[in-house]
């Protein structure tokens, strides 16, 4: 009893901590304005949350049998069993969302799961907070103490208990839904989806679209980007100042000026956008330059290994592997389904690498470095792995 009720007071700061650390990373407005901390924050959801399952189900059995401990309060055995299935469902699509980059699933199963955990988690405030303050309130410490086998539930009136808990945390979890659906579909409507993002850059010329771009050949993306950013501002480019410089272990160290990089040739590619987070985005058309051209430009010395990309603010990188930089579909885009690449998408150049996740398409992409040894991302150094592949490959790269 006295472990059970300690064992509470530990779950409710936990759980405290969980939803705070949910929202921040995942409301657009905190998400943005605490971009710097996001590895952070992100480590103190998943370390509480495994905190939080581990003292939950160690603490099952306890409230089990209790739960007829007190007359008044909700029916707890109800409530407990519709805990057990929402906790089970965030524990799990959890998991699943933290291992999955690793197990190469990707695409409208993961975004459900995405979906289920954040659902969970709505469901899980309706759910856990009365149940937490209500075991966590100080009980009177009564003469002749609440029996607690005495009043036993009839069996009906738990189940009873049980669907008005679950009914309730299904209509809270669908309202969510509702809502999320309203959205996508809001961004399914094409026309608007570009115009809004944010557009800071001032580049001229502007970049012709090749025919295939405009009207995209893919149809127009869709889904939903989200504006991820661990930079502390989205950096605006001008073409007078903006620079692309390829150095390192090359024959010819480049430095092109926007109106030279406009006069390399481009290709065009429909590929879909896989965030290691659960989100997607599908059927994007880009247009850029392929990297594989742009090595030929300069002359790879046979000690290169790698290649580093920079972002414009030099806080973000990340490289691949020379033979991973040269596959076809490897590009630095310029276009996006026909359109210049809004600021906030990583315009106005931006690293494309469809068959892996997103933390691999640096932003503001300003540079290239050959090196001889490998080089570890933003987002690897904080755990992602480097070979971001979707799909595990046999053979590819290294
Ligand atoms: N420079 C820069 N590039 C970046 C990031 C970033 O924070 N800074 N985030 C990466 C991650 S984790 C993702 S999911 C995508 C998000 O792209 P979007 O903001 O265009 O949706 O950009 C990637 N490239
Ligand atoms: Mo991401």
């Amino acid at each position: 009893m006295d472990l059970q009720r300690r064992l509470h007071r530990l779950l409710a700061p936990l759980f405290l901590i969980l939803l705070l650390s949910g929202a921040f990373l995942y409301n657009e407005a905190l998400r943005t304005r605490f971009a710097e901390y996001r590895s952070v924050i992100r480590w103190i959801h998943l370390l509480a949350g495994m905190g939080f399952s581990l003292t939950f189900f160690a603490n099952l059995p306890y409230c089990w049998q209790n739960r007829q401990g007190t007359g008044a309060g909700p029916n707890r055995a109800g409530l407990l069993l519709a805990l057990l299935a929402v906790m089970a469902t965030s524990v799990l699509s959890g998991l699943i969302l933290v291992v999955f980059p690793y197990a190469g699933w990707s695409g409208p199963a993961i975004n459900l799961i995405h979906t289920l955990h954040i659902g969970a988690a709505v469901a899980s405030i309706w759910l856990v907070l009365p149940h937490l303050l209500h075991a966590t309130r100080r009980r009177p410490q009564a003469k002749a103490p609440v029996a607690v086998t005495t009043k036993k539930q009839p069996n009906g009136q738990s189940r009873r208990g049980f669907l008005r808990y679950l009914l309730g945390g299904t209509l809270v979890a669908a309202a969510f839904g509702l809502w999320k659906w309203l959205g996508q579909q809001a961004a399914n409507i094409k026309t608007e989806t570009l115009a809004a993002f944010a557009q800071c850059n001032r580049m001229s010329p502007s970049p012709k679209p090749l025919p295939d771009s405009s009207p995209p050949k893919g149809g127009g993306y869709t889904g939903k980007f989200k504006v991820y950013k661990i930079e502390r501002e989205i950096p605006c480019a001008d073409s007078a100042s903006w620079q692309f410089q390829i150095g390192g272990l090359v024959d010819k160290p480049m430095t092109l000026r926007w109106e030279d990089f406009l006069k390399l040739p481009r290709t065009v590619q429909v590929s879909d956008f896989h965030c290691v987070e659960g989100w997607s985005v599908y059927r994007i058309t880009y247009e850029g330059v392929r990297l594989a051209d742009l090595l030929n430009l300069v002359g790879v010395k046979p000690e290169a290994r790698y290649v580093k990309f920079y972002s414009a603010e030099r806080v973000y990188t990340d490289a691949l592997s020379l033979e991973q930089t040269k596959l076809p579909d490897v590009m630095a885009a310029v276009l996006i389904d026909g359109g210049e690449i809004p600021s906030d998408l990583g315009g106005p150049v931006r690293l494309v690498v469809p068959q892996m996740f997103a933390y691999k398409a640096v932003k503001w992409l300003v540079g290239m470095e050959l090196v001889a040894a490998p080089h570890k991302g933003y987002w690897e150094e904080r755990g992602y792995p480097v070979d971001a592949w979707i799909k595990p490959q046999q053979n590819k790269g290294g």
